[in-house]
């Protein structure tokens, strides 16, 4: 028997599993490609590594439609983008959000156009953009160039800017903390983030706080972000003129949500601090190898600071002291197919043996 399209399963979409949450109404246009209900996936080893009874979760964004957490918001910001009858969207992006924006403008069948730091785009977010038939344009300059070039465009009928300056996204990000709280049946005690232009840990805590206005959940976890060392800015509050860091997703200087940051650090108890390009590396491979959670680098930094959490005692907040019992979640945003080129010097090492039992048991180390 077949189905029709209205009664074949399809994932819902953000904006239909939290409406009443969402700045929709029944006269917004939905643009959805299914994105959210993400994995929150309990580590076994991650929580014997932290100890002390404690448990953690990892909320995998890679699994969105588009491979990272930006489809949560861009669902909202496309749609509100044809409620408003833009015909065009338009970001800055690091990578993660061009490659989004490019897909739910093409769900939505309207022009996406990308401003982007010249040979700082991993390659599959890159090819994303592509693939979706954006229009890009790469200039002589890094990520805070470009926002600054798409701000003067600025906001009009003919385009409306998605990057995380419009609410739109922000509000669409924060269904994550919803999904977390939902499955766990209360907020958890820490949430480690990356931190880039800061729009996510902006999100989180709205999700949070909501939840928690609406008894759904008894607390807000402590938010604790991490940037990468060389793209520091709010650690060392100060603009960081040349970031610098392999993970290209946080490769920030000057976050847009920087005040909005540091509000959900102070009112959590929460902290921000840095991960070198190393322990990110290190966590990336660690997480893989050891829960088979394969993510790019920038979402690495989670987890490089949950090590850095529980190894130092300079960390920003050293997880020796922490209670027992406690329940961690650490979101990795974006997968690990999009950025393959950290992990291609392993592969150009892999020669081929001849076609025969015996060379393949030799070459198995057997
Ligand atoms: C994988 O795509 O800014 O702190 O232009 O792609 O909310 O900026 C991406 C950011 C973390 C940081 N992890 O989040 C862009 C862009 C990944 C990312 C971040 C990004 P925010």
């Amino acid at each position: 028997m077949q189905c029709t399209t209205s009664e074949l399963r399809q994932s819902r979409g953000v904006i239909e599993s939290y409406r009443e949450f969402l700045p929709v109404s029944d006269s917004t246009p939905i643009v959805s490609l299914g994105e959210g209900n993400t994995t929150l996936i309990y580590c076994p080893q991650l929580s014997k590594r932290v100890g002390r009874g404690c448990e953690v979760f990892v909320k995998n964004e890679g699994v969105n439609p588009t491979g990272s957490f930006k489809d949560r918001g861009m669902t909202v910001a496309v749609s509100k983008a044809m409620e408003r009858a833009a015909s065009a969207i338009i970001c800055a992006s690091t990578g993660n959000t061009s490659a989004s924006a490019a897909a739910y403008a093409a769900r939505a069948g309207i022009l996406c156009i990308v401003i982007l730091p010249t040979g700082k785009i991993a390659t599959g977010k890159l090819l994303q953009a592509f693939a979706y038939g954006a229009k890009m344009v790469a200039i002589d300059g890094n990520f805070d160039d470009a926002l600054g070039i798409v701000r003067e465009l600025g906001d009009s009928h003919e385009f409306v800017i998605v990057n995380s300056i419009n609410p739109d996204r922000i509000a669409g990000q924060k269904t994550a903390a919803f999904e977390i709280v939902d499955v766990l049946g209360d907020a958890p005690d820490f949430h480690l983030l990356p931190v880039g232009n800061a729009g996510n840990i902006t999100a989180y805590r709205a999700g949070y706080r909501e939840y928690q206005a609406h008894q759904k959940s008894t607390k807000v976890p402590a938010m604790i972000g991490f940037q990468a060392a060389g793209a520091a800015p709010i650690y060392y509050n100060r603009i960081v003129e040349k970031p610098e860091t392999i993970a290209s997703a946080i490769r920030i200087g000057n976050p847009a949500s920087w005040k909005q940051a540091c509000a959900a650090i102070a009112e959590s108890h929460g902290a921000i601090d840095f991960v070198s390009d190393q322990e990110i590396l290190a966590a990336q491979s660690w997480l893989a190898k050891h829960e088979g959670i394969f993510v790019e680098p920038a979402s690495a930094a989670s987890i490089a600071g949950l090590f850095k959490c529980c190894d130092s005692n300079e960390a920003a907040y050293a997880f020796q002291n922490i209670p027992e019992a406690s329940r961690i979640v650490c979101t990795v945003t974006g997968h690990g197919l999009k950025d393959p080129d950290a992990i291609t010097q392993a592969m150009k090492e892999l020669k081929p043996v001849a076609a025969t039992v015996n060379d393949v048991r030799h070459a198995i180390g057997l």
